[in-house]
């Protein structure tokens, strides 16, 4: 049925995002080329592109086959593994391919290998697109968030696709050109990140409702669904509602989720995410506290150790202890302090994005970024889109929690907000992504820090100077000399 350069794209690698994406893109109308490492994967999408509604979706079973049956210029789509698996792909298709084609890479790849392999690629004349994928298997079969960066010509020849393939918003299309080089996979990175700190506080809010306030999963569902009705409506609080209502088939007895182990994987994003924060001088605690999070959970055997060792010694869980907690208080305690808790975890990750593109010249927009995450993405949220307009109204923005609207709704939040970490605290209930965003605003909106403190130490020990508050210039003080003095 194929003819030779039909196809107006091409695909390879045909795991779930692979598949689901090349039907997502055939089905809007675009004839696309498949090809998979693993023969067999083409045959299985060829099965779903049929049963799915005939769609224009071409099989090929060599690298030479599937470069060949694309249009030129050529562009092709690769979601494979990241990593090795990348530069293999690439290596198996570019014998093929000519000047002017492209290859766009669409894996959670480290922007900096996109950018080594921008460079190789443009050896032989191709263009190179670094792609972040974000939604899932749903989002790539029905609408995902894409966020391509690299070669501005490479975006042109494919923009008319990814917009029609991308989740669409009523501000248009959940894509957009990102930047130069690897911007579109760091912005993806980011995105993890912030992925990272919005699962963490959603599961504090989980733990406090059920430890401190009783809650049980109906109740959790209903919560979560009321909240999804609210400010906080999106993707992640709809899910946990979800999650709350599934009965363990397994046993049938009980809920799924009480049924899992408390041991959360990863894949690197948010590692990178925090080393970034890091090496840029940005401080990102709630998604730091969401990774730290994630490691002392996987020491499942250790923390149930711990928790024998300390019980011995005499400490008493607080927990499970209701009977003084005003339940629908603490229920609406809860809902603002999580979305305070947020937003501070947003205004971590749009600044690592902001202190990233200043060093690369990326020219990043970052009320565009917020626009694209509004659909189609796993932190897709209606906040998103007045995130959006705060930096609209102003790109400049220090702090996302200095714009007017967020710093007046963080000051609304705020006592709610205490309540809950302080109930946490005193309850031995660890909420180490809320307390670190309370942290943030809390630092961040001080006009004086005890780092004056710091400073004095520093010089004391170090020479390493300080400066005044009163007159300008550097001073060095002879800190034991004056004590001593001082002292006698
Ligand atoms: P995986 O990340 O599980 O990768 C499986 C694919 O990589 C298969 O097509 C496999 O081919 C291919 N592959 C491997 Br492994 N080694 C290869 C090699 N040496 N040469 C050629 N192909 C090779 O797939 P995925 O979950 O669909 O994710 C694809 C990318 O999208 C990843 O970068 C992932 O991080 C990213 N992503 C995933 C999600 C998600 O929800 N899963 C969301 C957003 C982004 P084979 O069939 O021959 O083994």
């Amino acid at each position: 049925m194929e003819s030779a350069a039909m196809s107006q794209i091409g695909l390879a690698g045909l795991a779930v995002m692979g598949q689901n994406l090349a039907l997502n893109i055939a089905e809007k109308g675009f004839p696309i080329s498949v090809y998979n490492r693993t023969t067999s994967k083409v045959d299985e999408t060829l099965d779903r592109a049929h049963r799915e509604g005939q769609l224009p979706l071409f099989g090929q079973y060599t690298p030479k086959d599937f470069v060949l049956s694309i249009k030129k210029p050529r562009s092709i789509i690769i979601l494979v593994k990241a990593g090795a698996p990348v530069d293999q792909t690439i290596a198996a298709l570019s014998a093929y391919m000519e000047p002017g084609d492209t290859i766009i890479d669409g894996g959670n790849e480290w922007y900096e290998n996109t950018e080594r392999r921008m460079v190789d690629a443009s050896a032989s004349g191709l263009l190179y697109l670094g792609m972040g994928v974000s939604g899932g298997e749903d989002g790539a079969r029905h609408g995902p968030s894409l966020m391509p960066g690299g070669a501005h010509r490479a975006y042109l020849n494919i923009h008319h696709i990814l917009e029609k393939v991308a989740a669409q918003v009523d501000d248009g299309p959940c894509v957009t050109y990102i930047g130069e080089g690897g911007s579109g996979n760091f912005v993806k990175m980011v995105h993890n990140g912030i992925e990272y700190g919005d699962m963490q506080l959603i599961s504090e809010a989980y733990d406090v409702l059920k430890n401190a306030g009783g809650l049980g999963n109906e109740e959790l569902a209903e919560i979560f669904g009321e909240w999804n009705r609210g400010e906080l409506e999106s993707f992640l609080i709809e899910i946990t509602s979800d999650i709350f209502r599934v009965e363990d088939e397994e046993t049938g007895n009980g809920h799924l989720v009480d049924k899992i182990l408390d041991k959360t994987g990863m894949k690197g994003t948010g590692k990178w995410t925090v080393q970034q924060a890091a090496e840029l001088s940005i401080a990102a605690p709630t998604i730091a506290a969401s990774l730290d999070s994630r490691y002392m959970s996987g020491l499942k055997e250790e923390r149930e150790e711990a928790a024998e060792i300390f019980k011995k010694e005499g400490l008493k869980e607080e927990i499970n202890n209701v009977s003084a907690v005003d339940k629908k208080r603490l229920i609406d305690d809860v809902r603002q302090a999580l979305y305070a808790s947020k937003i501070c975890s947003y205004a971590q990750g749009m600044n690592l994005l902001r202190a990233k593109s200043m060093e690369k010249g990326w020219g990043l927009n970052l009320g565009e970024l917020a626009r694209i995450w509004k659909g189609g993405c796993i932190i897709r949220a209606v906040f998103l889109d007045r995130i959006k307009q705060a930096y609209q109204r102003n790109p400049g923005l220090a702090n996302l929690l200095v714009d007017p609207e967020f710093a007046r709704e963080m000051v609304q939040r705020q006592a709610a907000w205490r309540r809950v970490v302080g109930l946490a605290i005193q309850k031995g209930i660890s909420v180490p992504g809320m307390s670190a965003s309370l942290q943030y605003f809390d630092t961040y909106r001080r006009g004086r820090l005890p780092a004056n403190l710091v400073q004095a130490q520093r010089d004391y020990f170090g020479a390493h100077t300080y400066e005044r508050i009163d007159r300008p210039g550097s001073y060095h003080t002879e800190w034991s000399k004056l004590a001593r003095k001082a002292r006698v």
